[in-house]
């Protein structure tokens, strides 16, 4: 799809975004899909329409909260968390996770209500806080929210896992094999490794954020889905204090943690009605948002010399930041 093309679907500014999206380089990602480099992340083309559409047209308020996250690094699980968090005084029955999966509660910015316009419309978004997500890296976020100090909550994964999960997923909606498609991971791979990937490179990404929480602790959280796996009662209830609701003695006594964590548990999400029926309003069925939740999965997956490579690449990338990776 030529320029001209991407331009057509865009609000305003139609000049502006032709001459933009013309000077941005361009490359093509492991299936054949052109990508285009926005502010150092590649981004296929209408998925930078709604990114350009977000961040003319978003008007942040400052009790909004943004999950962020790289693909398959732990969104589903942190929105299931998310919810369950806020919503813990008003629902004893008829849980909103109960009647729709996360991401249709939780919905991604860039992906699906921006993607058509730069105003969207809202409205239904009325309550307070209004929680939405993105998979934008932290600076390009920031352009978004426009100097509002919002709560951003990021979570990222071991990026072995992450790419083995998208490979799984990929399969999944392909509805083919796994068993017959060792080369797409292969090609993943290879396109993960030269950072020429969907919202990556995964390490401009990771690092985005990883500075943005030194730099504003009280407004970014960085979460690790490792972590949360070793001590989920510990990370849950730092998460609850980062967005202003702590659980109070009473709540700890009577157990709310551990009933927010099994609500939100691989299993129970797994097996509960609407996701083992339904799809996202982009079509993807939601079962296919959880499989093994397993870390360390990819050793099953990748090769030696795989595995090393991406180490190599990590070492490289995260020398000098100081979090566990
Ligand atoms: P997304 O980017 O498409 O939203 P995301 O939710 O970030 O995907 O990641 C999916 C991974 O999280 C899957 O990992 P796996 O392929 O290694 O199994 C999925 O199983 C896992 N996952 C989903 N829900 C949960 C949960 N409640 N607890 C732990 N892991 C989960």
């Amino acid at each position: 799809m030529d320029v001209k093309e991407i331009s057509k679907n865009l609000q305003g500014d139609e000049q502006e975004t032709i001459a933009l999206i013309s000077s941005l380089p361009s490359d093509i990602d492991f299936n054949g899909t052109k990508l285009f480099k926005y502010q150092s992340c590649w981004y296929d083309n209408k998925t930078l329409q709604g990114i350009l559409n977000f961040q003319r047209g978003f008007e942040p308020q400052e009790t909004d909260i943004i999950i962020s996250s790289l693909p398959k690094s732990g969104t589903t699980w942190l929105k299931a968390l998310t919810v369950a968090l806020l919503e813990r005084s008003k629902h004893s029955t008829n849980h909103p996770l109960l009647s729709d999966h996360p991401h249709g509660l939780v919905p991604v910015l860039e992906l699906r209500l921006y993607t058509e316009s730069s105003k969207p419309d809202l409205t239904s978004f009325s309550s307070t806080p209004r929680l939405f997500s993105t998979h934008v890296p932290f600076h390009t976020l920031q352009e978004a929210l426009k100097n509002t100090p919002c709560k951003v909550v990021y979570i990222w994964r071991n990026v072995k896992d992450a790419l083995v999960s998208l490979w799984y997923f990929e399969c999944a909606n392909l509805k083919v094999k796994i068993d017959d498609e060792r080369s797409l991971l292969e090609s993943m791979f290879e396109s993960f490794c030269r950072g020429v990937s969907y919202y990556g490179p995964f390490w401009e990404h990771v690092l985005s954020y990883w500075r943005g929480s030194l730099e504003d602790s009280k407004n970014v959280l960085f979460l690790r889905y490792e972590e949360l796996k070793v001590e989920p009662r510990a990370q849950v209830k730092t998460l609850a204090e980062f967005l202003g609701v702590p659980f109070s003695v009473e709540e700890e006594e009577s157990g709310s943690v551990e009933e927010i964590l099994e609500l939100c548990s691989l299993d129970n999400l797994k097996n509960l009605e609407i996701n083992k029926i339904g799809k996202t309003a982009r079509g993807v069925e939601h079962k296919n948002f959880f499989r093994k939740g397993e870390v360390g999965d990819s050793k099953n997956c990748l090769t030696p010399e795989m595995e090393k490579k991406i180490d190599m690449i990590i070492e490289e990338r995260f020398r000098g930041a100081d979090f566990k990776f």
